[in-house]
């Protein structure tokens, strides 16, 4: 067999569900994958010397922090293309670590790249770690961008990547490194959260329409409201409108973004619609994070990047951390562009996160007790392309009418417009936000055990059918196997990257399960 080019299967569309080893699925160079490898690894090795200073007493300073979960988060599948980027990205690791342990003397060569690891079993682990990381490191670089920081987290990121590397760690120990992982991941995510609510208060329930308006806009892609507040300052007054695409769709529910009389709505759908979706939208596009699609030569002056995202050729704008970026260049290209062209019309409806859903908490009780409505589904996660997915808009169709799905993610565009109705003015869609907001699942979840008196969020009628794609959902899903919740299915497939026997672990202690058919399956889970 051909030595492969390059190995990569962290994402859920990894090529014949095993790996990708000519290019990526998701358009990934073999280059771009080996400067990622060496960029994670560059991490590791950052973050084991940071790790050592901490077990000496020392302080990490927050900028190392912040290099290390901007390193994971760049690796993130669909997040950045750019080479360049990413090379500057471990010259910059290799300086502060060089800086902070100038006799650091490991080999380089042995750790780099997935199949460095040659026990198929710790390899799958270390992944599983690795991948829980890089989505715990995105969702702390969101915090951080709003000024809030955990440096038990940073600390444990650090730590546990630094245990990937540790040849010493066996099949146990990093078993229940994943688990700790999903500890932190619940931690990463209430930071989040409660950065995102400081900031811009609490979700409340919101209309969004999905047409557009007469003016010239900006489409905001990703899931960095920072990014979008700093674009809704800028853009005030200036006749440019701008909308939300995919994952920053939630952005409508916090109650700081509605006083932008231009901030218009929701345009197109989850993100591997974008090559279509872009291109009508006419005007310049800002990619705050993954997922990009490499565009189209039509709009590709037209898409911008900005934090861990980027693509060659496309402009980056520039911007760390409590800094104030210039979105002026991508203002101006708008005033010259046609407006939007109308692809759907209507409105959707979410925004029940926890503070809402505990406000309407008496009257979801109530509809349990008396048997309006008989199941919750939490249906949260990611969206993608691949035909099999069609799945998940099946089911939210075929579900009985007295379920409700619980979502968040992008998962939702596969049913958000169907319009599934409501029960007793109780939406069945209930919306609570990003793929991060599932922390909001969780804790609607404790919230109705504690109403219902029950000892296990396992005894609630709630069942868990969940979509993944890239590594957010990684650290979702160990954060929700750290709450205790069991029989989670996962679709459309398993991660290429658990082994059978990690696979084995998993399904025999937290009831993991794949999906089957949409009949079977609800009959399985809703009875
Ligand atoms: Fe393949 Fe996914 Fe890796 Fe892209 S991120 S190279 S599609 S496994
Ligand atoms: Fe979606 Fe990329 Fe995962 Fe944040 S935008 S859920 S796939």
């Amino acid at each position: 067999m051909n030595e492969p080019k390059m190995f990569c299967f962290q994402c859920q569309e990894t090529a014949g569900n095993k790996g990708c080893t000519i290019c990526g699925v998701c358009g990934k160079t073999a280059d771009v994958a080996a400067l990622q490898d060496g960029l994670v690894f560059e991490t590791k090795r950052l973050a084991a010397a940071t790790t050592a200073l901490r077990a000496a007493g020392k302080p990490v300073g927050r900028d190392v922090n912040h290099l290390v979960t901007v390193n994971l988060f760049m690796t993130i599948t669909n997040a950045n293309f750019d080479a360049d980027a990413i090379r500057a990205a471990i010259e910059k690791t290799k300086a502060v670590r060089l800086e902070l342990a100038p006799n650091d003397a490991m080999g380089a060569k042995d750790h780099i790249g997935v199949l460095a690891t040659a026990d198929e079993d710790i390899r799958s682990l270390r992944e599983l770690v690795t991948y829980g990381l890089k989505g715990l490191a995105a969702y702390s670089k969101h915090a951080n961008a709003l000024m809030q920081d955990d440096e038990e987290v940073d600390a444990f990121i650090q730590r546990a990547l630094a245990a990937t590397l540790d040849d010493s760690l066996g099949v146990d120990g990093l078993v229940a490194l994943a688990l700790e992982t999903g500890k932190y991941g619940v931690a990463g995510m209430a930071l989040l959260d409660k950065a995102n609510t400081d900031a811009y208060g609490n979700p409340e329930i919101t209309e969004v329409d999905i047409g557009v308006r007469g003016n010239p806009g900006i489409l905001v892609s990703g899931h960095d409201l920072r990014d979008l507040e700093m674009l809704l300052e800028q853009t005030t007054g200036t006749g440019v409108d701008v909308y939300t695409h995919s994952e920053m769709l939630p952005a409508h529910y916090y109650p700081a973004f509605k006083k932008y009389a231009h901030f218009a709505g929701n345009y197109g759908n989850a993100w591997w619609k974008q090559k279509e979706e872009f291109e009508k939208f006419n005007g310049p596009i800002l990619m705050t994070t993954n997922c990009v699609v490499p565009p189209a030569a039509s709009y590709k002056d037209r898409l911008w990047t900005t934090g861990a995202a980027g693509f060659p050729g496309c402009r980056h704008v520039p911007g760390g951390c409590g800094e104030t970026k210039d979105f002026s260049a991508l203002i101006a290209q708008a005033k010259t562009c046609p407006p939007p062209t109308q692809i759907e019309t209507g409105k959707i409806v979410g925004g029940f996160a926890h503070e809402q859903v505990f406000a309407l908490a008496d009257k979801v009780v109530e509809a349990v007790k008396s048997g309006a409505i008989r199941k919750f589904v939490v249906m949260a996660g990611c969206d993608g392309r691949q035909r099999t997915r069609e799945y998940y808009a099946e089911f939210a169709k075929k579900l009985p009418g007295d379920v409700v799905i619980l979502t968040a993610g992008c998962a939702k565009y596969k049913y958000n417009k169907l319009g599934l109705g409501d029960i007793g003015g109780i939406p069945r869609v209930l919306d609570a936000g990003q793929c991060n907001d599932s922390y909001s699942l969780a804790l609607i979840a404790l919230k109705l055990k504690e109403a219902f008196g029950l000892d296990d969020i396992n005894q609630l009628p709630l069942a868990f059918n969940i979509a993944w794609y890239e590594q957010k959902a990684v650290i979702v899903l160990l954060a929700l196997l750290h709450l205790g919740v069991k029989n989670i299915h996962l679709g459309p497939t398993l991660p290429a990257f658990l082994s059978p026997n990690v696979a084995k672990v998993l399904v025999e202690n937290f009831g993991i399960a794949g999906i089957g058919t949409v009949d079977d399956d609800i009959k399985a889970l809703v009875g």
